[in-house]
C-alpha cells in the first residue's frame, strides 16, 4: 500500500473514532469509499481504492469525468463493494461551460455491478440494478425544466428514457441549476433505514450550512453490496464535469455502533503510526524537491496566487457581499417563519374562543382531526388586574348612587320648601302692613260715607268716588292676593340663592 493511501487510512480511522454522536445515528468516515484533495490522484495518476476509465482524468485536485469536448464519456468506480447497509455520500462537483446551455450531465451510482465506460446513460451503463442520482443539464424534452436533479431506481430491466429526460421513470427530484456557480456545488445523498434523502448546495456560497432539501423518498430498498460510482457525458454541447471530492460515511444506529468502538491501546498505536507516516511523507517531499529543482522554483511562483487582479478582487467582494446578504436573508426567513407560526397559533386560539362564545361547536380544521380548545394565554397577573378594575368600577358606581340620592333628596326639600313652608316674619310684616293699609282705606271710606247727609247723597256722587262696596272689596282682595304671591316668589328666590352661594 502506498504511503498516501496509508495516511488516508489512518486519518479515516482516527476520524471514525471521533464519530458524530447525534441522537441515534452514528457516522463513520469510510476512507476506502472516498477521495478528496490534496493528493487525490497519485504520481502514476491512480486514485487509491478507485478505478476510472473512458475520458476521465484524475489530478491531485479533482477528477474530470468528462471534459468540455463533444461526445465524451467517463466514470470512476469503487474497487470494493460496499459492506454496510446505511450510508451518506457527500459529492462536491463543478459543471462549467462557456455555453448558456450545457450537456449532458453527471450521475452518482449505487449499483450491484460497475457500469461500462461506454454506456449510454450519462457515461455509464443502462439497465442498471440499483440507484442513480442524475444531474441532467440538457433539456431533451424541451419542457424548460433543466438542469434537473433526480433519482431513479432500476432493477436491471428498464432503459433510461432520454427523450423525456426520465420524467415518467424518476423516483423523485428537484429543479436546481448546478452549472457555472462561483463555488463548487454539492450534493449529499443519504440512505438510512430505507429512506433516501438528497440535499443540494447551490454553490452561491461556500457556507457549509447552505444545504437544502432536494427530496426525500421512503420505503426505498436497494440491493446489498453495491458499488459507488460517478460518471458524466457530453453530447453536441459540452461542459467540464469535475468532481472535487466524494466522502462516504457509514451510518449506524446506537446499538450497531456499540460494537464499533476501538480500544485505547489500538487508538494510541494508530496515532503513532500516523506520526511515523507523516514524517516519511515530509522526507519524500524534501527528496522530490531536491530531484526537481525547476518545479521547486515553480512552487515559489505559486506566491503569485497570493495576489489578485482588480477584476478578481471585485468579483470576490461581490461574492462576499452576496454571501452576507444571503446570511441575513436566511436569518430573516427563520424569524419570519417563527412570527408566522406564532400568528397562526394566536389566530386559531381567537377563532376557537370566538366560536365558543357564540355557542357554536368547535369545527375541526381538517377532516379526521379532533377539535381542541386551546388554552387561553391569560396569566394569573391578568386575572388579578381584571378583578381590581372590577372593584374600582363597583366603588365608582356606589359613589355615583350616593350622589344621586343626595341630589334627589335636596330637590325634594326644595320642592317641599316652595310648596308648604311657613312664610317668613318679613313677609308676614309686609302682609300686615298691606292689610293695615287696606283697613285704613276702608275705615276712611266708611267714615266719609257715614259723615255725608243722606239727601245730598245722590248729588255727592259727582264730587266723590262712585264705586260700590262690592267693587271695592274685589279690588282689595286682588291686591292682597298679588302681594301674597309676590311674597312667596321672593321667599323661594332667596332660599335658592342661599343654597347655591
Ligand atoms: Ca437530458
Ligand atoms: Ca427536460
Amino acid at each position: 500500500m502506498s504511503t498516501i493511501g496509508l495516511i488516508l487510512l489512518l486519518c479515516a480511522v482516527l476520524s471514525g473514532v471521533v464519530s458524530s454522536n447525534s441522537q441515534t445515528v452514528h457516522k463513520r468516515f469510510e476512507y476506502k469509499f472516498s477521495f478528496k484533495p490534496p493528493y487525490l490522484a497519485q504520481k502514476d495518476g491512480s486514485v487509491p481504492f478507485w478505478e476510472y476509465g473512458g475520458n476521465a482524468i484524475a489530478s491531485g485536485e479533482s477528477v474530470r469525468l468528462a471534459p468540455s469536448l463533444r461526445s465524451q464519456k467517463g466514470a470512476i468506480w469503487t474497487k470494493q463493494p460496499i459492506g454496510f447497509d446505511w450510508w451518506e455520500v457527500d459529492i462536491m462537483f463543478k459543471v462549467t461551460g462557456r455555453g448558456r446551455i450545457g450537456a449532458d450531465g453527471l450521475a452518482f451510482w449505487y449499483t450491484t455491478q460497475r457500469g461500462d465506460y461506454t454506456g449510454e446513460v450519462f457515461g455509464s451503463s443502462d439497465r442498471w440494478n440499483g440507484l442513480a442520482v442524475i444531474f441532467d443539464s440538457f433539456d431533451n424534452d424541451n419542457k424548460h425544466n433543466n438542469p434537473y436533479i433526480m433519482a431513479m431506481l432500476n432493477d436491471g430491466t428498464k432503459n433510461f428514457d432520454h427523450k423525456s429526460d426520465g420524467t415518467t421513470q424518476l423516483l423523485s427530484g428537484c429543479l436546481r441549476d448546478f452549472r457555472n456557480k462561483p463555488f463548487p456545488t454539492r450534493a449529499r445523498v443519504e440512505y438510512y433505514l430505507n429512506t433516501l434523502t438528497v440535499y443540494f448546495h447551490n454553490g452561491l456560497t461556500n457556507n457549509e450550512a447552505d444545504y437544502e432539501l432536494c427530496f426525500r423518498a421512503e420505503n426505498v430498498v436497494l440491493p446489498r453490496g453495491g458499488y459507488f460510482g460517478l460518471s458524466a457525458a457530453t453530447g453536441g454541447l459540452a461542459d467540464d464535469h469535475d468532481v472535487i471530492h466524494l466522502l462516504t460515511s457509514s451510518l449506524y444506529s446506537t446499538q450497531q455502533a456499540g460494537g464499533q468502538q476501538i480500544s485505547n491501546d489500538e487508538q494510541q498505536k494508530l496515532s503513532q503510526e500516523y506520526q511515523q507516516y507523516q514524517q516519511k511523507l515530509e522526507q519524500q517531499k524534501e527528496e522530490y524537491r531536491k530531484e526537481h529543482p525547476d518545479e521547486v522554483r515553480d512552487k515559489d511562483g505559486e506566491f503569485d496566487d497570493w495576489f489578485e487582479s482588480d477584476g478578481q478582487r471585485e468579483l470576490r467582494q461581490i461574492f462576499q457581499g452576496l454571501g452576507q446578504i444571503q446570511d441575513v436573508m436566511r436569518d430573516l426567513h427563520k424569524k419570519v417563519d417563527e412570527v408566522i407560526g406564532k400568528q397562526m397559533n394566536s389566530l386559531s386560539m381567537l377563532t376557537a374562543v370566538y366560536s365558543h362564545s357564540q355557542g357554536q361547536p368547535l369545527q375541526p380544521t381538517q377532516p379526521g382531526q379532533v377539535p381542541q380548545m386551546p388554552a387561553l394565554p391569560i396569566t394569573r397577573q391578568d386575572w388579578e388586574m381584571m378583578a381590581t378594575n372590577n372593584q374600582i368600577m363597583i366603588n365608582t358606581i356606589a359613589e355615583l348612587k350616593g350622589f344621586m340620592i343626595e341630589v334627589s333628596r335636596k330637590s325634594d326639600t326644595l320642592l317641599a320648601g316652595g310648596a308648604g313652608s311657613a312664610p317668613s316674619p318679613q313677609l308676614l310684616n309686609e302682609m300686615r302692613d298691606g292689610l293695615n293699609q287696606v283697613k285704613q282705606t276702608v275705615a276712611s271710606v266708611a267714615q266719609r260715607m257715614a259723615a255725608a247727609p243722606p239727601v245730598v247723597a245722590e248729588p255727592m256722587c259727582a264730587t266723590v268716588s262712585c264705586v260700590s262696596t262690592t267693587t271695592l272689596l274685589v279690588v282689595v282682595t286682588c291686591q292682597l292676593l298679588v302681594m301674597f304671591l309676590y311674597g312667596l316668589y321672593k321667599e323661594r328666590k332667596e332660599a335658592q340663592a342661599k343654597k347655591f352661594f
